[in-house]
């Protein structure tokens, strides 16, 4: 479909929705091919636009139906509803609307790139973690691996004739405009409430992420997890789950629990540097992608033994006075924070103390009083949604900022308490990103818990 046109031709129209990180590799990659590119963003200062090239044409403002009808090809960027009434209007109108993984996707499809090899990741959690991981695992085996999508590096930007491996970190949001991924593997890791500010309901975010295994080779489903499972029985498909599965968690004498496949012991999950029982899932889901794309077993067993994580992702930060004090800011969702918090306190001697709050997307928190009710420290809670989670959950305490909630808690501990900010919510009412979210955490803890100067 693309580099189509030949030098007497006018080069063909196409619109792209979006000046973030997407819409700038996007349109970079269209004028690479010879399009004449207009790209359109609602934003007064769209992130991308000092980086644009001068020959497209920047369209600022609310989207407009009959302009966006003018382009046949209209390229959305995630954050951008395909629900949106001025694109279902072009829609309407016979235009067609794809996102920038269904580019990439028709791209490798092509030579150069034809020979690559390619594995999707979506699910509510855990799929930075694995996405990342998986590369490590490449790395370590020699394979030329790049590693993008929603985890922060836009795909059409890793695209290169070296590449080998591509390994996709996909969002709902991206998969909406996606139809033709021919993955070789393609796994939904889990399935929880989340976005329900962009969908109408879960199944509709359900469904969403079913997109991921559409035209794969194969199908990896959390066997304990049966929203994962494929609908289409004819997809070849391999499981990961704590018992049954063919990638699971064996349990042997004296509590000792083993990452296991077909019966063959794998690696002790003492020998795993990544903590809590969802990080043994996530190894042995990235163990079944490594295998189905033919990365050594021996590489990958050895990276589980050093690979320490991402930050912001229940992140050691300080401990003073007996007190630790972790750094969850990427759980951005309730299941993530149901998740960090399960088991927390056998893990310590005193008590749980819990920070919360933003954008709710959504999403009700009634389905968090259940682990709200075992906290035995102070739970404060801020942001946009404070109010809400306050509501449902009586236990907590508003409080007007992560400052606040941090000095309104340093109060309240005691030698062998753990202090954890598990948000369950995005970021996006206070912070940019929860990124910046995470490291106001840590300077906040620096500053007022050890006495430190930022920096
Ligand atoms: N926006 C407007 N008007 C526009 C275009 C965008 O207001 O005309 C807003 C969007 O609503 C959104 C923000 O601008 O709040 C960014 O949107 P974008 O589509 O320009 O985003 P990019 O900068 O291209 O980043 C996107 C992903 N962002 C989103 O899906 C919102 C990034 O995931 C991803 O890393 C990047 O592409 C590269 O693939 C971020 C994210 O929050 C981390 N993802 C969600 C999540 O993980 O829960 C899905
Ligand atoms: P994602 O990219 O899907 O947001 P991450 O790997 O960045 O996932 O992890 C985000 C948060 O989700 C973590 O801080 C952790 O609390 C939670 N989490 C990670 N893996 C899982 C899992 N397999 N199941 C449930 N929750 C998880």
């Amino acid at each position: 479909m693309l580099g189509c046109q030949s030098q007497h031709q006018q080069a063909p129209k196409v619109a792209v929705l979006g000046l973030g990180i997407t819409g700038l590799a996007t349109v970079n990659f269209l004028l690479a091919e010879g399009y004449q590119v207009t790209v359109f963003d609602t934003r007064d200062t769209p992130p991308g636009e000092n980086k644009l090239k001068p020959q497209v044409t920047l369209i600022k403002g609310a989207l407009c139906g009959k302009s966006l009808s003018a382009f046949p090809l209209i390229i959305s960027s995630p954050g951008i509803a395909l629900a949106t009434p001025a694109i279902q209007e072009a829609i309407e109108n016979s235009c067609e609307v794809i996102g920038d993984i269904e580019l990439f996707a028709r791209t490798l499809k092509t030579a150069p790139y034809q020979h690559a090899k390619c594995v999707t990741i979506t699910g509510s959690n855990g799929k930075s973690t694995v996405t990342s991981l998986l590369g490590e695992m490449a790395k370590a085996d020699g394979v030329n691996v790049a590693v993008g999508g929603n985890i922060g590096i836009p795909a059409l930007d890793l695209l290169s004739p070296t590449v080998s491996l591509y390994i996709l970190e996909l969002s709902s949001f991206q998969l909406e405009t996606t139809n033709s991924l021919n993955a070789d593997i393609a796994t939904i890791l889990n399935l929880s409430e989340d976005h329900l500010d962009r969908y109408d309901s879960y199944q509709h975010y359900i469904d969403t992420k079913h997109r991921i295994y559409q035209q794969a080779k194969m199908a990896l489903f959390n066997s304990d997890d049966v929203h994962t499972f494929p609908r289409n029985k004819s997809l070849i498909s391999k499981s990961f789950g704590f018992e049954e599965a063919d990638y699971y968690i064996q349990k042997g004498d004296n509590q000792v629990n083993f990452l296991a496949k077909d019966q063959q012991t794998l690696l002790d999950v003492k020998q795993l540097k990544l903590s809590g029982k969802h990080n043994w899932l996530n190894a042995i889901a990235t163990l079944a992608l490594g295998d189905a794309v033919g990365i050594s077993m021996s590489a990958m067993l050895a990276t589980l033994t050093t690979y320490t994580g991402l930050s912001h992702r229940c992140e050691f930060v300080a401990e003073h006075a007996g007190v630790r004090w972790i750094n969850d800011s990427k759980a951005t969702n309730i299941g993530a924070t149901q998740v960090a918090l399960q088991g927390l306190s056998e893990t310590i001697s005193g008590k749980v103390h819990l920070i919360l709050g933003g954008q709710g997307k959504g999403a009700d928190f009634h389905d968090l009083s259940a682990v709200l009710q075992e906290i035995k420290g102070c739970i404060c809670c801020f942001g946009a949604d404070a109010m809400k989670i306050n509501q449902a959950n009586p236990n907590t305490l508003i409080v007007s900022d992560l400052k606040a909630a941090i000095l309104e808690i340093a109060q309240k501990v005691d030698t062998g308490d753990l202090v954890i900010l598990s948000p369950a919510c995005a970021s996006l009412d206070m912070y940019p990103n929860f990124m910046a979210r995470g490291e106001d955490f840590r300077n906040l803890v620096n500053a007022h818990i050890l006495g430190k100067a930022n920096g």
